[in-house]
Order: structure tokens, then C-alpha cells, then sequence
């Protein structure tokens, strides 16, 4: 046995670099150090309070190496099992396990990982814009920037604002290309904000989007689009019918992902391929969507479904299918929990896309990220470990505030929708 490899101390910091992030700090008795990202956006207090209260009291002097163990331990001794401030809270402890691991081996993680498969991960940027002249600048944008695949939001005609796009009705016009959609920072307050909804005016727009898009780019570029759960299972598949000859690479979060049964119904309709989960948290979410082969895409990130051991065999068992990773990406995942996706997705072999919105300078001040972005892909960096910090001292300077996602009403008569 190493000496000195057992679990010393833990901490859980909440602080706003930019924006909320729950970090877990692990430290061993000999003194390496192991991070882990428990954020979940909005719910950031649960998370740190099931750290603080229930695990980390109880992972104080295990042995850090035994990864599976612990995470088993955690995991089947809780008894209530899955849910997102479980898996998050388990997921930062399993990252920071093998932050330590690849650490005390002096390797980047995705060496233990079984290697590099690929020369980095191909990456999607985040283009959107109030009409086509916005949405086209945003695209090139993102091109100059070096990305080679674009997920394309759009205004809806008659709605005042639209998750996802930012700066509807506001005078941006000539200003949108660099226009960020980062929800948590824009929209701090003590409630959440009320946004509105009209699937029949979204359902008629889309196709003209992108329609415009490929006449504009030509039929090379790959495109995404992410519905954002708002659909019902014939709308979803009227969507994926009517985006056919655009040829998308991928349609996201069609439908409210907790009834997984109804993408049989849309699977019938349409060849669009389908990803699903950003937020699903374990494996038996998608077992049935696996065996039926019906998505294409998954969409967990290692931060909220249980971390690098349980994420791996969500993707070994999705490769069986030829179904490839997707991750979500978002800044709400902190630079910690998108590097132990991209040292997973180094080293898989079905590896699909990550989408990368890229931090701001305070948050990357703190978090000091090794990844790298060049050509369209991310390669998580070669530095011992995930390639990852944090500057306590400066994230403390930030003070967590709390913020809320929107929620989504119907334009017609004010009915809380899905979103
Ligand atoms: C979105 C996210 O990135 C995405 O695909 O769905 O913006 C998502 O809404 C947020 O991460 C929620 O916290
Ligand atoms: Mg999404």
C-alpha cells in the first residue's frame, strides 16, 4: 500500500468567478491534492450541504486509491440513490479521487484512462441571433474563433425572448456576433425570471432557420440545435422531420427528458439524429434508450452523472450500440468538471462531440484551466492530473449570490411550460 495515500481533509467552496461554482478539495496525507465540480446551476447550497454534511464526514481517512470502492460505498450506502445532488455530490469526490490517482502517477488522467484515442476533442460553439443577418455574424464568429461544428439558436418571431439567445429586443444590432448566452451572471436576482413560450411559432420558424443557415454556409458545416425539452413527442417529431434536409448533426433535448418511452414515437418519424442527458444523473436513464437504439448522443457530463467511474461505463455500454458521447458543456459546468470530460473523452472510443462554451477571464483566472482550443478541438493538456487548479484565495473574492434558471411560460395564457 502507497503510504500516506488516505483522505486527510475536504472542503467544499461556493464561490462566483464569473458565476456560482460548489468546488470540492481533497487532500491526502502525503499532501496531493484532488478537485472535483459539484455545481448544479441554481441548486449550488444543496450540493455543498451533502458534501459538507453527509460525505465528506464519512470519506475522511479511506484510502483515496480505491476509486470504485468509494464510489460503491457512496453510492449503495446511501440507499436513496440517482438524483442530481446525489450524483453531482458523488461525482466531485470521484473526480477529485482520480485527479489524485493520475497525481501520484504523474501522468494526465486520460493516460489512466487507457490513452489517447484521438488528437483532442472535437468541440460545438454556441451561435444565435434575433434574424438571420445576427444569427449569420454569430456563426462566423465562431468560425474566426476556430470552431468547426456551430449549435444555432434562434429568435422566435412574435416572442420577446427565447433561452438560449441573447439580447432579443435589445438594440444589438452589429454587436451580436460575440454575444455570449451565459443565463446564471445576466440574470442574478432574488427570484426566478419569467420567460415566454409559443411551440407552434417556434415549430414554423426553425426550418426557415435553418434553411437560411445552409444557403448562407453550404452543406458542409455541422450544424446542432437544442430544443430545450419543450416539445411534445409529435411536435418533436414533426421537428426532426422538418430539419431532414439540413442535415443536423444533432437535435437536442426534444422532449421532457424524465419519459424516455416517447422516443420511440419520434425515432419512427425522423433520421435526425437525436441526444439526450444533460439532465439525466445515472445509468439506468438511459438503459432502455440504449437496447432500442433510440438516440445517437449522450449528453451527461462527468459533474452530474456520478463522475469518471460511472460516466465510463455509461459510454462502454453505450458503444455496444454505436451510440457516441456528447457533453454537455455549458459555463455552469466549471472548468474542473469539463476537463474530467475531456480526459474521458481523450480516451474513449466513441467519442462524439463536447460542446464548449468557453469561460470568462474570472472564472479562468481562478480555475486556471490547462485545455487547450485550437482547429475546433480541446486537448485537456498533458500536466499531471486533470490540468486544473483552484486559487482559493482569489475565488474568495467572489462572493456566491444566489441565481435562478427561468422559468418558461406559455405566450397565449401564462401555463408554466416545459423548458
Ligand atoms: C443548455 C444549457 O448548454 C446547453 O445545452 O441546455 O444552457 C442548460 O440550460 C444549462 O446548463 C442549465 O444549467
Ligand atoms: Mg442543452
Amino acid at each position: 500500500m502507497a503510504i500516506g495515500m488516505n483522505i486527510a481533509k475536504a472542503d467544499v467552496f461556493v464561490h462566483s468567478p464569473g458565476r456560482n461554482f460548489v468546488t470540492l478539495k481533497i487532500v491526502t496525507e502525503s499532501g496531493l491534492v484532488g478537485y472535483g465540480d459539484a455545481t448544479v446551476n441554481g441548486r449550488e447550497l444543496s450540493v455543498a450541504s451533502y458534501l459538507r454534511d453527509h460525505l465528506l464526514p464519512i470519506i475522511i481517512g479511506r484510502d483515496a486509491q480505491n476509486i470504485e470502492d468509494t464510489w460503491q460505498y457512496l453510492y449503495r450506502g446511501s440507499y436513496w440513490r440517482r438524483g442530481p445532488i446525489t450524483m453531482t455530490a458523488i461525482a466531485a469526490i470521484d473526480m477529485a479521487l482520480w485527479d489524485i490517482k493520475a497525481k501520484a502517477a504523474n501522468v494526465p488522467l486520460y493516460q489512466l484512462l487507457g490513452g489517447a484515442s484521438r488528437v483532442g476533442c472535437l468541440a460545438y460553439g454556441h451561435a444565435s441571433g434575433s434574424d438571420f443577418k445576427e444569427i449569420f455574424d454569430s456563426i462566423r464568429y465562431h468560425q474566426e474563433k476556430g470552431y468547426r461544428a456551430i449549435r444555432v439558436q434562434a429568435a422566435v418571431p412574435s416572442l420577446n425572448s427565447v433561452y438560449g439567445v441573447p439580447g432579443i429586443g435589445k438594440s444589438s444590432k452589429g454587436k451580436s456576433a460575440g454575444k455570449r448566452h451565459d443565463y446564471e451572471p445576466a440574470q442574478r436576482s432574488s427570484k426566478p425570471v419569467e420567460e415566454e413560450w409559443d411551440t407552434r411559432a417556434y415549430l414554423n420558424h426553425m426550418p426557415k432557420v435553418f434553411e437560411a443557415v445552409r444557403n448562407e454556409f453550404g452543406p458542409e458545416l455541422p450544424l446542432l440545435h437544442d430544443a430545450h425539452h419543450r416539445l411534445t413527442p409529435i411536435e418533436a417529431a414533426r421537428l426532426g422531420k422538418s430539419l431532414e434536409p439540413y442535415d443536423l448533426f444533432w437535435l437536442e433535448d426534444l422532449t421532457p427528458a424524465e419519459n424516455t418511452d416517447v422516443f420511440r414515437l419520434i425515432r419512427q418519424h425522423t433520421t435526425t439524429p437525436i441526444a439526450v442527458g444533460e439532465v439525466f444523473n445515472s445509468i439506468f436513464d438511459y438503459k432502455a434508450l440504449f437496447e432500442e437504439q433510440l438516440i445517437d448522443y449522450v449528453r451527461s457530463p462527468v459533474s452530474h452523472a456520478g463522475g469518471i467511474t460511472a460516466l465510463r461505463k455509461i459510454f462502454d455500454y453505450a458503444a455496444i450500440y454505436q451510440i457516441k458521447s456528447g457533453v454537455h458543456g455549458p459555463t455552469d459546468v466549471s472548468p474542473i468538471g469539463h476537463a474530467a470530460s475531456l480526459h474521458l473523452g481523450m480516451a474513449i472510443h466513441n467519442y462524439g462531440i463536447s460542446e464548449y462554451m468557453q469561460h470568462n477571464s474570472e472564472t479562468n483566472d481562478v480555475f486556471e484551466p490547462e485545455y487547450t482550443f485550437k482547429d475546433g478541438l480541446i486537448h485537456p493538456g498533458t500536466s499531471a492530473g486533470l490540468g486544473v487548479s483552484y486559487n482559493e484565495k482569489l475565488a474568495a473574492s467572489f462572493e456566491y449570490k444566489p441565481a435562478y434558471l427561468p422559468v418558461n411560460r406559455l405566450k397565449i395564457d401564462g401555463t408554466v411550460h416545459d423548458w
